[in-house]
């Protein structure tokens, strides 16, 4: 539990951490169902009544508390965090922060610190306009951190980013966090509003907006847009609203009657790059299919194409007789400086738990941090080269760091797709 000294009137707030999902189901059931905020939108319609029986106690109050927190930070400055590959998810709801943090005169700057690698996120971000800003370690350099007086972490928890050692450095404390991934580790944060169950951190968000913390304007260019990113976010982040449940798709019905379906569709329509082919292609030659799981790694890659990566599991686990792909490769940047093992799973197993598959085949580094973890049918990891990271003017030696890290990844991930519970073979 932490106690923020700015919080004066409002500290049992702080009490609002570390949600689970068993707390959040008595909740459902004991506390009433009345919302009590006056700037409630009439207009909630027959699917709003149904979805109030549903745990919309839990909204209400999850709003509530989330409008208390920005009341005390009024007329501040708050850095969002996103991961360093920002999704359509992450970037949409970020912007949907920031048009709701705006009305307390918070002003917040959308940052991360990778690329923007795929081609529907370089679209959706230049098609709305959408306000995110690329900050590497050089930029940190240039920035005075000391006139933030908060940060926020949207659609992950912080360990996919690589600006936030410098963010608590600084001192700067961690204000709001909301996301749809499994809790990674205890969160000192004022308001906190992690729901695993929930498909996209869209839907929370459209929530929000639901509930009266922002009331879209259809006549309003900037609002359509932004209506449009969380659709976008929406469905991707619920393979095409195949995989969305009953919350998402209402949150999908209310964002229906502000978006723009042209302008969805342009964000859609970007082509794969021809690199990206490449990596699928090389993806598809290196797989090896086991038990029904395929695996595949694809040597080295840009730190620009580093999303091709999710894009040739995307791929892999289409194959007949294949329900789980796992795709990785060494990631380097520019000056090869900088290298990273990133690897990404998709699975359509419903018994299969990314989250847990991910943290049971890499465990954990020497701090206690797992490597990866994932969401309802994918996952994700990243591993830290150290010193074996770059130096690669040898090829011989590039080729040899390669096959040595693709023999490590391989044998943990076969441990956990052909258990051998009899160490004695028979052969
Ligand atoms: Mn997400």
């Amino acid at each position: 539990m932490q106690f923020n000294p700015t919080l004066t009137q409002f500290e049992s707030l702080s009490l609002t951490t570390e949600p689970n999902p068993e707390d959040t189901e008595i909740e459902k059931e004991s506390v009433d169902l009345i919302l009590t905020r006056p700037s409630l939108p009439q207009s909630t319609g027959e699917g709003g009544v149904y979805q109030m029986q549903r745990g919309n106690s839990l909204i209400s109050q999850k709003t509530e508390e989330l409008q208390k927190t920005l009341l005390a930070h009024r007329h501040e400055r708050q850095l969002v965090i996103l991961q360093d590959f920002p999704d359509p998810d992450a970037l949409s709801c970020a912007w949907t922060y920031q048009l709701i943090a705006q009305q307390y005169d918070i002003k917040c700057e959308i940052i991360y610190a990778g690329t923007l690698s795929h081609q529907e996120n370089i679209a959706l971000v230049k098609l709305t306009n959408l306000p995110a800003q690329r900050w590497t370690q050089q930029t940190l350099k240039t920035k005075d951190l000391s006139s933030y007086q908060g940060f926020v972490l949207i659609d992950n928890q912080g360990t996919t980013s690589q600006l936030l050692s410098a963010v608590q450095q600084a001192g700067i404390p961690l204000v709001v966090v909301v996301d749809h991934h499994s809790l990674q580790s205890e969160l000192k944060s004022e308001f906190v509003d992690v729901r695993p169950y929930v498909r996209a951190t869209a839907t929370i968000f459209t929530q929000y907006l639901q509930a009266g913390l922002l009331a879209l304007d259809s006549s309003m260019n900037q609002h359509v847009k932004c209506a449009t990113a969380l659709m976008h976010g929406l469905r991707s982040d619920t393979n095409r609203l195949m995989q969305a449940q009953e919350e998402d798709f209402m949150a999908a019905a209310y964002l229906s009657r502000f978006y723009d379906a042209q302008l969805l569709n342009a964000i859609l329509q970007a082509n794969r790059s021809k690199r990206v082919m490449d990596v699928i292609e090389r993806a598809l030659k290196n797989r090896i299919v086991q038990n029904n799981f395929s695996i595949a790694g694809v040597g080295y890659i840009r730190y620009d194409d580093r999303d091709a990566i999710p894009q040739a599991a995307d791929f892999l686990v289409t194959e007949e007789n294949v329900h789980t792909a796992v795709v990785y490769g060494i990631v380097h940047d520019e000056d090869d400086e900088l290298e990273v093992v990133i690897g990404s799973l998709r699975t359509t197993k419903l018994t299969l738990d990314p989250d847990e598959f991910i943290k049971e085949a890499f465990g954990q580094d020497s701090t206690g941090r797992f490597f990866g973890g994932g969401r309802t049918s994918a996952g994700g990891f990243e591993v830290p080269m150290g010193f074996l990271s770059g130096g690669n003017e040898n090829s011989a030696y590039a080729k040899m760091k390669w096959e040595v890290f693709d023999a490590q990844i391989k044998q943990k991930l076969l441990r956990l797709v052909n258990p051998r519970d009899n160490p004695i073979q028979s052969e």
